[in-house]
């Protein structure tokens, strides 16, 4: 039975709040869909803790509170790098509902990619994880940042103890749809990451689009398994739950058997290829286990159609696949209703309402039925544009005021979409993007090596994993193990190719271009036949 504990601080009386619709802030509107009983559970850990929806509400005002008297500046932003926990989505709550903006950062993110996005986004407001507190305040206050806390997963830290005395009632700031409410950042093919600037308009109109899309409705129960410092757990999985005042089941860190486990108790689950693979793998995986399941939604990363069958097959469900960027929220999605159409697999489905997605030509023009070109999008879900990059920001947009996805793929006969590339240099692994262009910088700086390649190769736990190719400098000897352990000290773990080779020279072709897709070839089998992560 799970323990009921208040948010932050002791329970008090609430008073009664007003929250006017034409106030697009998007935590008024999610507001407005709790239930009238706030006495009931919102979210309950697998650590056995039970979170009211009072709780949200008044740890989302404490915290509002706590941002409110220090004073920032209007659209300040509140850079977050901490473990994931109820008090660390209360925090994007509150960012909202105090006005400022969120900046969600990846926990495995180190030095020198915290230092960039620090000195790049100059937050006002930085929040880490307690044992990160030494190196990622050192970097805030040398970037100017003036307010550096720690939150803990398990409710510790000193943003909790500053928010405790704060009031726990707080009037939603009143946002405009055009108000940013978040910067995503997202790593380029060239050149350093850029921050998608999402608006509380985008934000909104996804959320109530896929409220409908997928079918919401009273008594579904979500299970949250993860991570929600990206679009898929932030948004897409919290956002759903919340505008339709539905219980989640949360998880710290996806295990495959405690998920399991908990399907029973669940109506809604949402994940990344790569976890359903890993719940495949259970044999407690079965139609018992999913019994009061309504809808399983996957995406971020392509669905292999052997996944699909083998869950349809185990489970019964048919998974429902949809298709976003941190730029755009969601753009696609198969068909909830049977009556609307099949779910297929290998295909993203159709545009949502209200998106616009058309294919076109390296000249510009759409393309006939079922021809394969450059994905563009335009919709209310659109991003605002790149942080401090317009220049950047013209370059993705068509002058008509599309925006290029970098993804590649063909809308069939009956409209349904399907990504079969990208124009993008870009590595999906388990649901993490993966830049060789970042990857390949920091081969080529290490010491004793002259160029270096980063591919994709089919890896049966991650869909995809890089394998880098080296090459040394003339007279130089250069370890494989040596360099993967340099990386290992930069750059975030879910970057660190699985592989590396040192060789003599990279295939080129006539004009003296990497040919990737031979190196990809090359190493396609690499991964054949391993099971589970490396
Ligand atoms: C962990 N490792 C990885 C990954 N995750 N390597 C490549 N790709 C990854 N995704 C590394 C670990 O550092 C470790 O290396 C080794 O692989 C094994 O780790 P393991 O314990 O198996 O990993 P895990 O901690 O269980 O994590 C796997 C995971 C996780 C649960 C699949 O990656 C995950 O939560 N992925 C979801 C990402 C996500 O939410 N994406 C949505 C983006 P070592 O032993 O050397 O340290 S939003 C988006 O894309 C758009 C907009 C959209 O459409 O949704
Ligand atoms: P991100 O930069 O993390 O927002 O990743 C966005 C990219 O993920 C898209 O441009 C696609 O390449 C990819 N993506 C998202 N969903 C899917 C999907 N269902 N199938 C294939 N690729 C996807």
């Amino acid at each position: 039975m799970a323990r009921l504990v208040p948010a932050v601080l002791p329970q008090f009386p609430i008073s009664r709040l007003s929250f006017p619709m034409d106030n697009r802030n998007l935590f008024a509107v999610l507001r407005a869909a709790f239930p009238e009983d706030l006495s009931g559970i919102a979210v309950e850990t697998d650590t056995g803790l039970a979170y009211s929806w009072r709780d949200l509400e008044r740890g989302t005002a404490m915290l509002a509170n706590l941002l409110r008297s220090l004073r920032l500046e209007p659209g300040a932003r509140i850079a977050v790098q901490v473990d994931k926990s109820v008090e660390a989505m209360m925090l994007y709550l509150a960012t909202l509902r105090a006005g400022y903006v969120f900046l969600p950062l990846n926990t495995a993110y180190q030095k020198a990619e915290i230092g960039y996005f620090v000195a790049n986004a100059e937050p006002a407001v930085v929040v880490c994880s307690p044992g990160n507190f030494g190196w990622v305040s050192k970097i805030a206050f040398q970037a100017g940042t003036r307010h550096v806390f720690t939150l803990g997963d398990d409710r510790g830290g000193t943003l909790l103890q500053r928010a405790a005395l704060q009031p726990d009632t707080h009037e939603t700031v009143a946002s405009g749809e055009d108000d940013l409410a978040a910067i995503l950042y997202t790593s380029g093919t060239t050149g350093r990451s850029k921050g998608a600037m999402l608006t509380h308009g985008n934000l909104l109109s996804n959320a109530q689009v896929l409220k409908t899309a997928w079918g919401w409705q009273p008594g579904d129960v979500l299970i949250h398994a993860l991570p929600i410092f990206h679009v898929h757990g932030l948004f897409v999985a919290l956002h759903g739950a919340l505008l339709n005042g539905s219980r989640m089941l949360w998880f710290g860190k996806f295990e495959p058997c405690a998920v399991i486990a908990k399907l029973a108790e669940a109506t809604v689950f949402m994940g990344v290829p790569t976890l359903y693979t890993r719940m495949l793998a259970e044999p407690a995986l079965t139609r018992h286990a999913v019994r009061n399941m309504r809808l399983f939604v996957s995406g971020s990363a392509p669905l292999l159609l052997e996944t699909f069958n083998a869950w349809q097959e185990r489970t019964g469900h048919t998974i429902l696949e949809r298709y976003g960027m941190s730029e755009t929220v969601m753009l696609s999605s198969n068909p909830y209703q049977a009556s609307d159409g099949d779910r297929r697999g290998g295909t993203v489905g159709f545009p949502l309402p209200g998106v616009g997605l058309r294919v076109r030509g390296d000249d510009g023009h759409d393309l006939a039925t079922g021809e394969i070109g450059a994905i563009e999008v335009t919709g209310p879900n659109v991003f605002k544009g790149y942080w401090r990059m317009p220049e950047k920001t013209r370059e993705e947009f068509t002058a008509d005021g599309w925006f290029r996805t970098g993804d590649l793929g063909r809308i069939d006969e009956r409209g349904y979409v399907t990504i079969v590339g990208r124009s993008k240099d870009l590595i999906i692994s388990g649901g993490y993007n993966v830049y060789p262009a970042e990857i390949e910088g920091y081969l080529n700086d290490m010491p004793g090596v002259a160029e270096s390649a980063v591919v994709g190769v089919p890896h049966p736990d991650f869909g995809e994993v890089g394998v880098a190719v080296v090459v040394a400098s003339k007279g130089e000897r250069v370890a494989a193990d040596a360099l993967v352990a340099s990386l290992k000290s930069q750059l975030a773990n879910f970057k660190i190719p699985k592989r590396c080779f040192v060789v003599d020279e990279l295939p080129r072709n006539a004009m003296g271009k990497v040919q990737k897709n031979l190196l990809r070839e090359q190493h396609k089998g690499l991964f054949d036949g391993a099971v589970g992560s490396p």
